[in-house]
């Protein structure tokens, strides 16, 4: 059977289990750090992605890989996963597979999956362990706890920084007060939104690096058992600030501020970068973009891998650490793309060929043609937003003129239901007729 070897779990009782992404692997480092007294020649190390085969992802056959690991431990295993979700589509599989695994071992499951805890829900599997948390930070707790109830500080000031990097690398600003809370109990100093914005470079660097092949070096006797399992060692044995300054020669990322200067914001909401980012990176400009800018809708575009002739534009509700609405923004492009392809298409900017869905949307543009794609895109995206924020506003104004002329409440309210409709549909006339008048 070729793929995964999982026989150096046999002889090591502490096995971690990690997902493959930043969060992933920077809690499987914290509870590597956890663990690291019990020896680390006890210590196994798995962490795989394969969209084929086995994998510790559920970008890959996660199933698979817990039957695997299942015959090949024993009564002396404590298995711990750490923030690895079901699979979707495949959740009864999973959970059977992780039943079968836990009759062999102790396990503890570490997650903040909301889909995890919904399938998880009213089963009992006897010996799992779950902690299952609201937010991606709160997952480092059980081993940012351990090393503190052990007094080793060192470790768990290395382990508190690991959390704020997970929070950002999942883009969990819910997480952000739990950071500050945990911070001022445990002596320790949070950063602020401003300044994980001004410094986002440094985590696109380590996301880069921890996603490229490339395996940095971990001097461990654990085993390390899969394509990511060193580089969560790595980041176990490696001050923050040194896998930063060494993510960064590797993978040279831009500073938000310095992507800002080349771009434009149209109307008040859309910022367009006017340069084509490197191959492959458009949502990471996009980011990078968004944590310079606190704009609400992002315009980049990029070429893509193995392709000539087309060039990806792509637009981004701010789904990083913004603090517009987000929800609002994303319906608002989820209807703008329909329309706005329409037109891509007439002036034969694009093809009707769609690549993969967004936090907005993506198009591929002709190659020659892309500045006057990203403006059109732009464009169209600003006015749409505008009209969205008149709209909201003549609502508002009626409701409050209600309130006040209005004295019963309930009344008040039923009213300005009825003028919000209207507001809305004569808005819809508006938008149409514009529409005809192109
Ligand atoms: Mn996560």
């Amino acid at each position: 059977m070729g793929g995964l070897d999982l026989t150096p779990v046999k002889t090591r009782p502490v096995v971690i289990v990690s997902d493959t992404d930043l969060h992933g692997v920077s809690l499987g480092a914290a509870l590597y750090k956890a663990v690291e007294p019990m020896g680390e020649e006890n210590i196994a190390v798995v962490s795989h992605f394969d969209p084929k085969g086995p994998a510790t992802t559920a970008r890959g056959d996660l199933p698979a890989l817990l039957r695997q690991l299942a015959g090949n431990v024993t009564e002396q295993h404590t298995v711990y996963f750490a923030d690895v979700p079901l699979k979707i589509g495949a959740e009864q599989e999973t959970v059977t597979a992780l039943a079968e695994l836990a009759k062999k071992a102790r396990v503890v499951y570490i997650d903040h999956h909301i889909e995890v805890l919904k399938h998880f829900a009213g089963k009992q599997i006897p010996r799992v362990d779950f902690r299952i948390y609201a937010d991606a930070f709160s997952t480092y707790l059980p081993a940012l706890m351990s090393v503190v109830i052990a007094g080793r500080d060192a470790d768990a000031r290395h382990i508190f920084d690991l959390a704020v990097l997970g929070l950002v690398a999942d883009v969990d600003l819910a997480a952000l007060p739990v950071a500050q809370q945990v911070a001022a109990a445990l002596g320790f100093e949070v950063p602020t939104l401003e300044q994980i914005r001004q410094n986002y470079h440094v985590v696109a660097a380590i996301d880069a690096m921890v996603k490229s092949p490339q395996k940095p070096n971990a001097e461990t006797d654990a085993a390390l058992v899969g394509n990511m399992a060193s580089v969560v060692a790595y980041l176990a044995k490696k001050p923050l600030s040194e896998v930063a300054s060494e993510a960064l020669q590797k993978f040279p990322t831009p500073e938000p501020k310095e992507v800002a200067r080349d771009a434009e914001i149209v109307g008040d909401a859309v910022a367009v970068y006017k340069k084509l980012a490197p191959l492959g990176q458009g949502a990471k400009y996009a980011a990078l973009l968004e944590a310079a800018l606190d704009v609400p809708i992002v315009v980049v575009a990029a070429p893509v891998p193995r392709v000539q002739e087309y060039v990806v534009v792509m637009a981004f509700a701010n789904a990083f650490l913004g603090s517009k609405v987000t929800a609002e923004v994303s319906k608002l492009l989820s209807e703008a793309k329909e329309p706005i392809v329409k037109e891509l298409k007439e002036r034969k900017l694009t093809k009707d060929e769609w690549i993969r869905p967004t936090p907005g949307f993506s198009v591929p543009v002709d190659a020659s043609k892309v500045e006057e794609a990203l403006r059109l895109v732009a464009e169209r995206l600003a006015s749409l937003y505008a009209q969205k924020q008149r709209e909201k506003i003549a609502a508002q104004v009626a409701r409050e003129e209600l309130t006040v002329l209005v004295a019963d409440e309930k009344l008040a309210a039923s009213v300005a239901r009825i003028v919000e409709a209207a507001v809305n549909a004569a808005a819809q006339k508006v938008l149409e007729a514009l529409k005809e008048r192109r």
